[in-house]
């Protein structure tokens, strides 16, 4: 095993973060006996192995790869959620099969065929758009996350909630999202002067309905058709969705079906007595759009528990919806000492992070936090910071830090700080 002796960087055996660059750091392989020697052979190097598919699945060995929590409104089966195993995934894209799913009202069998995008209102030219149409406007892509704003909203319970990661934090997904630029569409109806928001209304029995600024529309809004390089699956949107790059999820409306501009939102009940946040003094908080910065360690996590003492990766997922992360620290000390956690490569704007420290365990308990930092300085607050001024009962927009527990027989579960 590696001497560790000049690598702690923070309490509690946070080590730092070069230590991946040393091969063999963690010491947790077997020793090969003589018995089992390299000239054994396993039964798939005698024995042809299975054919070809026309469509993948994970290996049936890992019987951890679904869904969790899925829930419905009593009485319905598609009005609820269903979220992402995060603990069980690792760098920043969501298997689409894994991406969270949020419905009011089900998911919509939709004939691509015959399903159209109306732009109407205050535009100079209404138009009707169908598959065919959209398909021959210059189109992008990129991977950025999608997180619904209830997401984390167990973490207000007086108690805490003891769950798994995903079933914690599992509302945030992220994909390659590709797509025809929404102000093209615009540039094709034109816009009269007094234009400012837009309404956004979904095919769906929900009629999913959100305002948005034109400012947003104009700058990165796309209508999605390609999720992880294939067309959108129904969850989430089939054959369209809205799709609006760090904002409250909600607003990315799916099944998109119109778009009326406007001078002014339209108070749907999604952008007022949903997806709003009330104060304790009374008022209530209106449009929070872009998603607040945060970060999640997912493992070790409940349900990931430590076997023998030593070295282990603390890794978790960073995002905001001011644009990049800019760092994650990472505590093993309850948030008595911090240190840099090391970022995976790619770090995107609007996008889920991958960050990596190494921690050595010495069979203690330990509390684990992350802490994650954006580009534009904004700094993820404690949970007693996210409580200040809000009313018992809120649960949206939740972004404190997580604090993970870890007991002396490798155990772990969520704890307030
Ligand atoms: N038409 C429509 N759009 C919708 C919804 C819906 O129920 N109907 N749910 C919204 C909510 S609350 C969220 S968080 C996201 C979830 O997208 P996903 O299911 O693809 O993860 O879609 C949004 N768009
Ligand atoms: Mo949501």
């Amino acid at each position: 095993m590696t001497d560790i002796g000049d690598l702690p960087v923070a309490g509690n055996g946070l080590l730092n973060r070069r230590l991946f660059l040393q091969a063999g750091a963690a010491g947790a392989a077997t020793i090969m006996t003589a018995q089992a020697s390299a000239q054994d052979q396993p039964d798939s190097m005698r024995i042809p192995g299975a054919g070809m598919s026309e469509s993948g699945a994970p290996s049936r060995y890992e019987s951890e790869l679904y869904r969790r929590a899925i829930a419905s409104q009593p009485g319905t089966t598609g009005a609820g959620v269903s979220r992402t195993p995060l603990e069980h995934l690792d760098g920043i894209i969501t298997p689409s099969r894994l991406h969270f799913e949020r419905h009011h009202s089900g998911i919509p069998d939709i004939d691509p065929g015959r399903h159209r995008l109306i732009i109407h209102g205050l535009v100079k030219r209404p138009l009707s758009f169908s598959m065919d149409a959209l398909a021959r406007y210059p189109s992008v892509s990129r991977i950025q996350f999608l997180e619904c704003s209830g997401n984390s909203g167990a973490l207000l319970s007086a108690e805490p909630v003891q769950s798994g990661c995903g079933e914690l934090h599992g509302l945030v997904s992220a994909s390659e999202w590709g797509g025809v630029p929404l102000s093209a569409l615009l540039a094709e109806t034109g816009v009269t002067a007094n234009a400012r928001w837009i309404v956004a209304s979904g095919a769906d029995a929900a009629k999913m309905s959100r305002s948005v600024p034109l400012d947003k529309i104009m700058d990165d809004a796309i209508v999605a058709l390609y999720q992880n390089g294939e067309p959108l699956r129904p969850a989430n949107g089939y054959p369209m969705r809205l799709f609006l790059p760090g904002w409250e999820g909600n607003m990315s409306v799916k099944w998109l079906h119109t778009i009326k501009v406007v001078d002014q939102p339209a108070m749907t009940k999604d952008e007022t007595s949903k997806y709003s946040d009330l104060q304790d003094d009374g008022d209530l908080q209106l449009f929070t759009f872009p998603m607040a910065v945060k970060s999640v360690i997912t493992s070790p996590s409940p349900g990931l528990n430590l076997g023998s003492t030593g070295i282990y990766q603390v890794s978790g997922i960073a995002w905001s919806g001011a644009g990049r992360i800019r760092r994650v620290e990472v505590s093993a000390d309850g948030g008595e000492s911090w240190a840099d956690a090391a970022l995976d490569e790619l770090v995107l704007p609007h996008c889920l992070t991958r960050f990596r420290s190494a921690w050595a365990w010495n069979g203690g308990p330990a509390v684990i936090l992350s802490r994650a930092t954006d580009e534009a300085g904004n700094v993820q607050p404690t949970r007693a910071a996210v409580l200040e001024g809000r009313a018992v009962g809120t649960f949206y927009h939740y972004n404190g830090i997580q604090a993970w527990q870890v007991n002396r027989d490798g155990s772990v579960n969520n704890v307030y700080v």
